[in-house]
């Protein structure tokens, strides 16, 4: 898919506050803007026109927007988080998603979904089943999606405590090419409607590294994880590396902090 356009929220003054089960300290906040101001600009290089929502101290997980929406080429669905902390930052997504979507269906309780455990590869949605998303959450999602013409199958990643969502460790490169944590490679490999042509491991010591994100021509890849950018440099990606080290602290990752579309 071709983005154009990102929505990102700097973090707030509450952002140590955040839920948060990374033993690294406190996050510094003006590290971490100044970490966001590097990302949003990668963005705009990609050629994505950048909206940025006004952080806001009622949500310090807040800059994590990608947890409250998807994007498809047809439509956008609202998430639930299952995170009650989090719950309310969907209505400013709303807000802002009105602009572009006319119709913007949601999932609604008991139903929960966050955005980081939805992969899409080439029309094909992984759901992963998660501490914050539940199975009924992913039956709403799924029907959604299929009124649009997209598939998609569930995978259950409750047993992988190291994982906080799917694209925690997985993340498509586009052409059957993934990015995968050692502990779900065999669980992306047998999922039917996904084709796997290629699989880079993120080694034990990189796994936060297999997080990145594919944008247009470029793979956004975290800073100082260097077997991971070494791989997809072999692999032909062209790689931008950005500083993720106060986001990593309050267990986010690059995807986490933009919905593109
Ligand atoms: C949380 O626990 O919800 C936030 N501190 C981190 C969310 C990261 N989001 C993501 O991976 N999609």
């Amino acid at each position: 898919m071709h983005f154009t356009r990102a929505i990102v929220r700097p973090p707030a003054g509450s952002f140590a506050s955040g839920l948060s089960s990374a033993a690294e300290g406190p996050p510094d906040l003006n590290r971490a803007l100044a970490q966001h101001a590097a990302y949003v600009q990668a963005l705009r290089d990609c050629g994505l026109k950048v909206t940025a929502l006004a952080p806001d101290e009622a949500y310090p997980d807040g800059t994590f927007v990608e947890d409250t929406a998807i994007m498809t080429g047809r439509g956008a669905v609202l998430m639930r988080p299952g995170a009650p902390s989090r719950t309310g930052e969907v209505r400013g997504m709303e807000l802002c998603l009105r602009d572009f979507y006319q119709e913007l269906p949601a999932i609604a309780a008991p139903g929960t979904v966050d955005g980081g455990d939805i992969c899409e590869a080439d029309g094909h949605f992984l759901i992963g089943i998660s501490a914050r998303t539940n199975e009924q959450g992913a039956r709403q999602l799924a029907e959604h999606l299929a009124g649009w013409g997209y598939t998609s199958s569930t995978l259950d990643i409750r047993s992988n405590q190291a994982l906080l969502h799917l694209k925690s460790g997985i993340a498509y490169l586009g052409d059957g090419a993934w990015v995968a944590d050692g502990g779900i490679e065999a669980d992306l490999r047998s999922q039917k409607g996904v084709r796997v042509h290629a699989v880079i491991l993120a080694s034990a010591s990189e796994a936060y590294a297999a997080n990145c994100v594919r944008v247009n021509d470029v793979v956004l890849v975290a800073a100082g994880y260097p077997s991971m950018s070494a791989s997809l440099a072999k692999l032909g990606c062209r790689t931008v590396s950005l500083d993720m080290s106060e986001f990593r602290k309050m267990d986010g990752g690059l995807s986490c902090l933009s919905l593109r579309f």
